[in-house]
């Protein structure tokens, strides 16, 4: 097929083809097959997962394993003297997603094709996606980010539906991205995006004008909403992805036989976080319209709306003010009075109310109160949902409340990332944890075999090479592929503590100039993106790039310690970077981080975790033993009595400890003020001295400690093998077809078409 194509396309043979002409081939390919597999009698009941961010990644050799045909293909082209994965590194990523949430999205996309069911995501299709990151003078300015080239994924539909706001109706076009499931069905992500936009409103970086809502709407994910015109902004995106999707699942639901009356039958709408709970009383709105009175639409939108919830952080839980929303839908501003009524009607708690005294709308109420499922992402997560941040909710509507611990699709995070492993755990145990990914247990078999240890010694030092390759040569950053590598890639946020990091380099860098060398070098490795409008996070970025800079301009300490910052860590970055990672950094205050799904894919990897008792860091803990983890820091209970007690004064370790005053006066001394801003360095520490909102100080010793353990421990290599692959064999449970078929069973309900 892929010969007829090209043959076709470009009149010449395989042999003769530029890799760009191959690519397009098999993009033409990989897509005709593709929808071939979507299936034209579809079962009644359908999931609809709705969501901001798509994380999708790359989708080339992706699609390829999940069709069937990566071995054929890889071997055709070899044949023809090409390579598949310089092919693959033509393929520029969609940037439709920021972090955990949106790639949590995507994971989830493939495992619900590949189990079978019946059900597509809904989302938009930005333009220039996140911002793409760079770094000048050791900051970190934001650039537009195109991913859409003349061949894409994407697929124009004849759908287009109007979307209608108070001051102008706005109409829409539907573009498909075929999700293809491993061996299994297609199901699609629908991307809706707006017939008017105008690339060329964007300025310099990404600045534009942000009340020309018909030309901007779907330039941009998360535009800046630090002003009154970011938010309006922001509420045209959710209103439009959520009006699309009303119009969408309301005529599907028609076509499969669905009265209406029945919709929670034909639908289940999945909520991902609150970006899309203006679904819930756009839903309630069409019902109405249709003939069905409030009552019975509130009922049946209740019977169909399910929740996630992704975050416990007060300043993530978004609010509108009522008043914004009546300049943008204010045909839902009556539903959603009514909705706050009803509630406050059987409720009482304040707590609970939808609207506020101040007249602000808390998303996340709308969702509880008129959803028929709120979950958690991880055990902890949902345990302090129930009895701290919800407990409200809790009381009112225990049977609401479950936990749904996260997973990642092993197609990606294993498979297409890292073949040597692959074909070692095939290997030995063969392939049928693709299917029960528990099996991979059985590797614990190997335990105690000392050629199977150094295999897999060998396969993380071939990971480490590649890695040290690809960044020469994409980045121009040289790294010592003899050295450990300690790696710390997420979002940029204080309480995911990339700083605390930053001071255990310091330290590290102090000891090395007193002579307190290390055994092995080490290299520090970040990747993270800071929001453009969050000031401390883009200190934290400027405070890495300065050591990033001075130690390696030091001599005396630069064979001994390397810190690197990757410039736009994205998902294609992370498939490079997490088969490479000895150490997995996954320090976040303990309650703070939801779940975490980096910390899995490094874990599947063969990195050992040092982390904090958070997210789903517990459960890594639980199923790996104490002897196979690094813990260390305070509990969550202990962090959330602070919090209540307001009892933590960041001054008085800084104060009362001289370690932690040195490390933290570092920041504003010489070295680094010679290259760094001055402006920049200041305000962070005198954050950490003040605030430090996010207790740094207060884990920092135990950090520090348990760091250094790590890297003693790495030293024993059989016994650091040992934990390696305890750490494989135990991810099993992190698979997302797990999460799926638990989120069928308990919340879905849909039947399983295999
Ligand atoms: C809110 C208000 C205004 C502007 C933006 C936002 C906003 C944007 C993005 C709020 C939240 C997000 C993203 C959240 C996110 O990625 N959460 C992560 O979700 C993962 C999947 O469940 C978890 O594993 C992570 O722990 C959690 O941080």
């Amino acid at each position: 097929m892929l010969e007829r194509i090209v043959e076709k396309n470009f009149g010449k043979s395989l042999k003769e083809c530029t890799n760009q002409e191959i690519y397009q081939g098999l993009m033409e390919m990989v897509k005709e097959m593709a929808e071939k597999r979507v299936r034209k009698e579809p079962e009644k009941k359908k999931l609809y997962y709705i969501s901001a961010e798509f994380l999708i990644g790359r989708l080339m050799i992706n699609n390829l394993i999940n069709l069937g045909i990566y071995d054929e293909i890889k071997q055709l082209l070899e044949t023809n003297k090409k390579s598949l994965s310089e092919i693959e590194e033509l393929e520029i990523e969609p940037s439709l997603g920021n972090g955990g949430l949106g790639r949590l999205a995507a994971c989830f996309l493939d495992s619900i094709a590949s189990l079978g069911l019946q059900g597509d995501g809904i989302g938009l299709n930005y333009h220039y996606g996140l911002f793409k990151q760079e770094f000048v003078d050791n900051q970190q300015t934001e650039e537009r980010n195109p991913w859409m080239e003349e061949s894409s994924w994407l697929i124009k539909r004849d759908t287009s539906y109007l979307i209608p706001c108070r001051e102008f109706t706005m109409k829409s076009q539907l573009y498909d991205i075929a999700v293809t499931g491993y061996g299994n069905r297609v199901n699609h992500l629908h991307l809706f995006d707006i017939d008017s936009i105008d690339e060329s409103i964007v300025k310099e970086g990404i600045s534009f004008d942000k009340e020309n809502i018909r030309k901007n709407l779907t330039l941009f994910l998360y535009p800046d909403d630090s002003d009154k015109n970011g938010e309006l902004l922001r509420i045209y995106q959710q209103y439009f992805m959520v009006c699309n999707a009303a119009q969408l699942i309301l005529e599907e639901c028609r076509e499969r036989g669905c009265c209406l009356h029945d919709l929670f039958e034909y639908a289940v709408v999945q909520i991902n976080d609150t970006h899309p709970t203006l679904i819930i009383p756009e839903l309630i709105y069409r019902l109405n319209q249709e003939g069905i009175a409030f009552e019975e639409a509130i009922d049946i939108v209740s019977k169909t709306c399910v929740y996630t919830n992704h975050t416990i952080l007060a300043e993530a839980l978004e609010k509108w003010p009522l008043s914004y929303l009546k300049k943008v839908v204010p045909h839902l501003v009556p539903i959603i009075k009514l909705l706050d009524e009803k509630a406050h009607d059987k409720y009482k708690d304040p707590r609970t109310r939808i609207i506020d005294s101040r007249g602000k709308v808390h998303m996340a109420h709308i969702d509880i109160h008129y959803c028929y499922s709120v979950n958690g992402v991880a055990h902890l997560h949902t345990e302090i949902l129930k009895t701290n941040e919800l407990e409200a909710f809790y009381r009112i509507y225990p049977e609401k409340f479950n936990n749904k611990t996260n997973g990642i699709t092993f197609r990606r995070w294993l498979l297409s990332c890292n073949e040597p492993l692959t074909d070692f755990i095939h290997e030995k145990i063969g392939d049928g944890y693709l299917k029960n990914a528990c099996e991979l247990s059985k590797l614990m078999n190997y335990h105690s075999n000392t050629a199977a240890l150094e295999e897999l010694l060998a396969i993380k030092q071939k990971s480490k090479t590649a890695l040290k390759k690809y960044l020469l040569r994409m980045q121009n950053i040289e790294l010592n592929d003899q050295s450990i590598f300690d790696i710390q890639i997420k979002r940029l946020h204080e309480y995911k503590r990339q700083q605390m990091n930053a001071l255990y380099i310091i330290y590290k860098y102090l000891e090395i100039k007193k002579g307190n060398l290390p055994k092995r070098p080490i290299t520090i490795i970040f990747g993270a993106k800071a929001a453009p409008a969050y000031i401390l996070a883009k200190d934290i970025i400027h405070l890495i790039l300065c050591l990033q800079e001075l130690i390696q301009q030091d001599k005396a300490v630069s064979p001994y310690l390397q810190v690197v910052m990757v410039e736009n860590y994205n998902v294609t970055l992370a498939e490079k970077l997490i088969p490479a990672c000895d150490v997995s950094e996954q320090i976040s205050l303990a309650s703070k981080e939801a779940s975490g799904t980096g910390n899995m894919k490094l874990m599947l990897n063969g990195a050992v975790t040092l982390g904090t008792l958070d997210g789903a860091n517990v459960e890594i803990a639980q199923l790996v033993g104490m002897e196979n983890i690094y813990i260390f820091g305070e509990s969550s209970d202990t962090v959330i009595r602070h919090y209540q007690k307001k009892d933590y004064v960041s001054r008085q370790f800084y104060e009362n400890d001289g370690k932690i005053r040195e490390l933290v006066d570092f920041i504003t001394g010489k070295e680094l003020m010679a290259v760094g801003q001055q402006e920049n360095l200041l305000r962070l520490q005198k954050e950490l001295i003040e605030k430090d909102w996010f207790m740094t100080l207060l884990d920092l010793s135990e950090y520090i400690e348990a760091k250094e353990q790590v890297f003693a421990d790495y030293e024993n290599r059989k016994s650091w093998a040992r934990k390696m692959l305890v750490n494989i064999s135990k991810a099993g449970y992190f698979s997302s077809d797990r999460t799926i078929g638990e989120y069928n069973d308990e919340i879905w309900k849909l039947p399983s078409v295999i």
